[in-house]
């Protein structure tokens, strides 16, 4: 049986843009779009930068979907978002027939190149993959991983001589059905990854019992690589909570400390979660309620920490905290 949590609230250090109400959902989208979330984003080139999960179907409120795209939007302050009239990456754009799905994008600049990661569903099993792009129409794929494995994150500098992503594989035969946790890979090219490590099981985390992956791309602090988590809960008697007939999960996002010279060594942890879903965006309209999904978080000039994260898989949303209290939270023993 799963372990019973009650429900789970969000830190007081966290201030949601607008009381929470979305930065952007489907009708902001100049295509077809229902559910608009996971986003990953990031500052390049003078601009804010996202490229987010649009997930399409013809009649609303139900979970038929019929197809999804990456989309990209731009913004001057990471609040207000123009969306460009086509989406960037569709599951033809990936050159492979055995492609049937590209979606969770996440971006880091590493030494002015922007990398992307996403997931890749292919008729063989869910793949993690790595791609440069200058301009967002054009990439060029590093490496795809072998299945299943996901939820890939990059650090945005090489640590030690090498490249390093946060990674959650889904072993569901040795670890159980759905029991998830997230490692780390290396490597000197971008294409070659090795030297794996367990940096988070879903047992070291008080408020998860299901699986728990990378976020957003980590930012730099003396303390440490502050890291964002997705922390999954399952709880059967949790019913219908969305469009399908039954939704049992809630997912949050924590926040770690990963040493600056070895990521794979967890630090501080904060015991309870940055971010829990509470607003009706979060916890009673969507596709699939009470998901909170963390893909983006920037470090601004003043410490203010902008997190991006999609909610109930339907709409995007903004929060902020300062870089200080989140630090705070990290090493916080209780
Ligand atoms: O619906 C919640 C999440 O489900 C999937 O994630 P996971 O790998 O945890 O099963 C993904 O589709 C994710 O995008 C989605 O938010």
């Amino acid at each position: 049986m799963p372990k019973m949590l009650p429900e789970l609230t969000s830190s007081p250090v966290i201030h949601r843009y607008n009381g929470g109400a979305p930065v952007l959902s489907a009708k902001d989208i100049p295509y077809e779009a229902t559910c608009i979330f996971n986003a990953g984003v990031a500052k390049y080139q003078g601009k804010y930068v996202m490229a987010f999960r649009d997930d399409f179907t013809h009649t609303p409120n139900t979970a038929a979907f019929r197809g999804t795209v990456v989309g990209v939007a731009y913004s001057d302050d990471g609040i207000h978002w123009d969306v460009r009239k086509t989406p960037f990456l569709t599951p033809e754009s990936m050159g492979d027939p055995d492609v049937t799905r590209v979606y969770d994008p996440r971006i880091t600049v590493i030494d002015g190149k922007c990398c992307l990661c996403f997931a890749v569903d292919t008729r063989h099993g869910l793949r993690g993959g790595i791609a440069l792009t200058e301009d967002f129409e054009k990439i060029e794929v590093m490496t795809m991983s072998v299945p299943d494995n996901r939820n890939m994150v990059l650090f945005p500098e090489k640590i030690g001589g090498r490249y390093v992503r946060l990674e959650r594989p889904m072993p569901v035969y040795s670890r159980g059905k759905d029991r998830f946790d997230t490692w780390l890979s290396a490597s000197p090219d971008l294409r070659y990854w090795g030297d794996s490590k367990l940096v988070l099981a879903v047992e070291d985390v008080p408020f998860a019992n299901d699986k728990v992956g990378p976020g957003a791309p980590p930012i730099k602090t003396k303390d440490g690589w502050l890291t964002l988590f997705h922390a999954v809960h399952r709880d059967e008697s949790r019913g219908k909570n969305g469009w399908e007939p039954k939704w049992a999960k809630c997912y949050s996002a924590g926040i770690m400390l990963l040493d600056l010279e070895d990521p794979s060594k967890v630090i501080g942890m904060s015991k309870a979660p940055l971010l829990a879903p509470e607003t009706p965006w979060e916890a009673d309209d969507g596709f699939r309620t009470n998901v909170i999904f963390p893909g983006g978080m920037i470090l601004e000039d003043d410490g203010e920490v902008k997190i991006y994260y999609g909610a109930s898989d339907t709409v995007e949303c903004l929060a902020t905290a300062h870089v200080d209290e989140l630090v705070a939270l990290c090493k916080d023993p209780k």
